[in-house]
């Protein structure tokens, strides 16, 4: 098995640097066996062992930390055993620096075909080739152990929303005994592990879960079940009453969240880690994220716009014109999707750098309706 470098888990270390005075933003940091990750932080998600579209170098110019890589889809493909046999993720994908990988809860509900959730377990057919899957809390902590990741996620079990209050009681309560039992199974290895958070838009099932896995002490928390459809202000409401609910001195990240706006909607109310395939997949279709909103690319008013994409791009990007990115797209030429991809990941991490450092002057409030103002103008 791929080892990292340390025999217990308390190289975590999470630390509380700063509070912002008017919001619950918060700066921070935690170390890993791959390095140290200044909060809060965007994960790029890579998924199949790649960040879409980059190649590592690019990942590490962008200024990303800790990347995200999933359980369901490497143990699929090409099978964790591979992996732990080619040395590990880190070695397999040439990433040197902290891995979060997710649980393949979330990827069971949103991807698997003829799922049927047990106590013991999840069982479902791959979306790959149908084949017969089963995942219970053990199988997933073994998976991401064979994966060499620095953080592992709980096994957890996401309903669809709306759904019946009972539903979603029987799922949190689950979720609270799948996490502990992720906990036993992982109490000898050296993974820090976080749990997951669930219980719909109901904030009491929010609060009485948070409290119930705060009590677990685990090294950091996640908010799951999230941006799942619901409306924003829905999800708002939710971190409002969860945020405060959760161990202060533990990170907290917001699993699968968002857009630009929903990044600093959560920093405000204290969350300080999130991944999102948002600038990798818009990216790769032709949408573009800028201080000025989101640009679409394959607009006709930008056939013949001399102007560039975002002049804060990468080098790679800022000297170019609108008018030949378009061109890209229009072509189907595959550098298009390279190029938008890494500015959205690069523009992804230049917002949480910013944020990183109007929270260490008390500046938050400030740079967020600075922020909002731009997105909303609408370039
Ligand atoms: N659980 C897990 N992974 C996730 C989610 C979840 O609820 C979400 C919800 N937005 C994204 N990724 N395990």
């Amino acid at each position: 098995k791929p080892a990292t470098t340390c025999q217990s888990k308390d190289w975590f270390q999470y630390q509380l640097k700063h509070q912002d005075k008017t919001t619950a933003a918060r700066r921070g940091q935690f170390n890993t066996p791959h390095g140290a990750v200044q909060t809060p932080a965007f994960m790029p998600v890579g998924t199949q062992g790649t960040v879409k579209g980059l190649e590592i170098g690019m990942v590490r110019q962008t200024g990303a930390e800790m990347i995200l890589g999933n359980t369901y889809h490497l143990s699929l493909r090409p099978g964790d055993d591979i992996v732990a046999e080619l040395g590990g993720l880190h070695k397999f994908m040439g990433w040197d620096g902290p891995i979060l990988t997710d649980s393949g809860g979330f990827q069971i509900f949103s991807l698997a075909q003829m799922r049927k959730i047990t106590e013991k377990e999840a069982i479902f057919q791959s979306h790959i080739d149908g084949r017969k899957i089963h995942l219970s809390p053990e199988r997933s902590i073994e998976i991401q152990e064979n994966l060499g990741s620095d953080i592992a996620m709980v096994l957890d079990h996401v309903v669809e929303l709306p759904n019946k209050p009972q539903v979603i009681r029987e799922a949190m309560d689950r979720s609270i005994r799948w996490a502990q039992r992720c906990q036993a199974a992982a109490a000898r290895n050296d993974q820090a592990q976080f749990a997951i958070v669930q219980g719909g838009l109901d904030e009491k099932l929010r609060v009485e879960c948070a409290e119930r896995l705060g009590a677990l002490n685990f090294p950091g928390y996640a908010i799951g079940g999230l941006s799942v459809g619901e409306p924003p202000p829905e999800m708002y409401r939710i971190l409002d009453a969860t945020c405060p609910a959760l161990p202060a001195d533990k990170p907290r990240y917001l699993m699968g969240v968002g857009r630009p706006e929903d990044l600093l909607e959560g920093i405000r109310r204290g969350v300080d880690l999130f991944d999102c395939v948002m600038p990798t997949r818009n990216g790769r279709n032709a949408l573009a994220f800028t201080d000025e909103g989101t640009v679409r690319l394959r607009n006709a008013k930008y056939q013949r716009d001399p102007a560039p994409l975002d002049p804060k791009s990468v080098p790679q990007v800022a000297g170019l014109s609108r008018a030949y990115l378009r061109h890209l797209f229009m072509a189907k030429e595959m550098l298009g999707p390279i190029l938008l991809t890494l500015h959205n990941v690069a523009y992804y991490q230049r917002l949480m750098r910013e944020a990183r450092q109007v929270i260490e002057e008390d500046r938050f409030e400030a740079f967020y309706e600075e922020k909002m103002r731009g997105w909303a103008s609408g370039g």
